[in-house]
């Protein structure tokens, strides 16, 4: 039998099989050894192959993995040598983020951005929570945070999961495919999950104890079926995002808008720190490149563990 993932706790997994079943499963021990440097062999979104168990026809042990056609993976902790794959074969990637309430990182999204891009996995970025910016004096920050994104190529959709403003468009977006909601813990993932497939019913955590006490709502990752045809997974939040298996002198490939300008750096392997002729400075000057951007990319080829994480 055939199936994919939809639910892990770390312990067992529930996989829906093609004939529409679910079934909890666990895995058989030899496959636990394959995944070596991550903490979860599998995730959410893998496509498995798996036997029946037992007599009461909802258990099964899961005897191999299909090859990923992408994932998203992390560091999970800092200093931590070992991974998290987040989650595996996935159409879409919205990169859920608020200007407040969490506030935004740019640092943490250009991090996942380029992970996404290593992977190949498509990301559209969704400003959600826009009720509560709207007043003018909001708008030269989402101005700000749009050019620097549709500049590198990013779909940007404003949101408000609590007044269904945009999810029209999200939920466009996620039919017939496979969609992961992921970010920092209180952007709204859930809420937004709920307003564009109400049937799912995903908990949602109350303001203050999602985002001031740091505590998740989400604690699994979970995949749910869409009445119009394909998934959503639903993750919990994240705080850091740390780097895997990318060299430093790799990032700038993967930052689209900092890759085209390198093409007018004097020096062909310029890394953009310190080089005489340096487009991508250049750009940062005179105001083509935001800082904000540019600074990420320095964090991020620094050797440093600390920003390597
Ligand atoms: N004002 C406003 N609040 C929202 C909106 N969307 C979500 N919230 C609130 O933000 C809080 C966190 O929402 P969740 O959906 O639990 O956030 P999450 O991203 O799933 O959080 P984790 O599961 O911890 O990762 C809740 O109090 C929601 O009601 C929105 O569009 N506007
Ligand atoms: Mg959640
Ligand atoms: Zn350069």
């Amino acid at each position: 039998m055939r199936g994919v993932v939809t639910k892990s706790t770390g312990s067992w997994y529930e996989v829906e099989c093609d004939d529409g079943l679910s079934l909890r499963c666990r895995l058989r021990g030899r496959l636990r050894l394959e995944g070596v440097r991550t903490t979860n062999p599998l995730a959410v979104g893998d496509m498995v192959t798996l036997e029946p168990e037992g007599d009461d026809g909802n258990r099964g042990v899961i005897t191999s993995l299909e090859p990923r056609r992408n994932y998203i993976i992390r560091r999970s902790t800092n200093l931590s040598k070992e991974a998290h794959i987040i989650a595996a074969n996935i159409d879409t990637l919205f990169l859920v983020a608020t200007l407040d309430f969490p506030p935004v990182s740019l640092e943490f999204i250009d991090r996942f951005l380029v992970t996404a891009r290593v992977y190949r996995v498509p990301v559209v970025i969704v400003l959600n929570k826009m009720d509560l910016f709207e007043g003018e004096e909001f708008r030269p920050f989402v101005d700000n945070f749009r050019s620097i994104y549709e500049r590198a190529g990013y779909k940007v959709v404003e949101c408000s999961a609590h007044e269904g403003r945009g999810t029209d468009t999200v939920k466009e977006m996620m039919i017939g495919r496979v969609s992961l909601f992921s970010g920092n813990s209180g952007v709204g993932k859930s809420t937004l999950i709920n307003a564009v497939a109400p049937h799912v019913e995903a908990r949602v955590g109350d303001i203050s104890a999602a985002h001031f006490k740091g505590r998740h709502t989400t604690t699994f990752s979970e995949m749910f079926k869409l009445p119009e045809g394909g998934y959503i997974i639903d993750t919990p939040g994240i705080k850091g995002f740390g780097l895997i298996d990318i060299e430093p002198e790799e990032v700038a490939r993967y930052m689209p808008d900092l890759f085209e300008l390198s093409e007018g750096c004097r020096f062909y392997n310029c890394t953009h720190t310190h080089e005489p002729g340096c487009a991508v400075k250049a750009a940062v000057e005179s105001g083509e490149l935001s800082a904000e951007r540019y600074n990420s990319y320095l964090k991020m080829v620094e050797r440093d563990e600390k920003y390597r994480l």
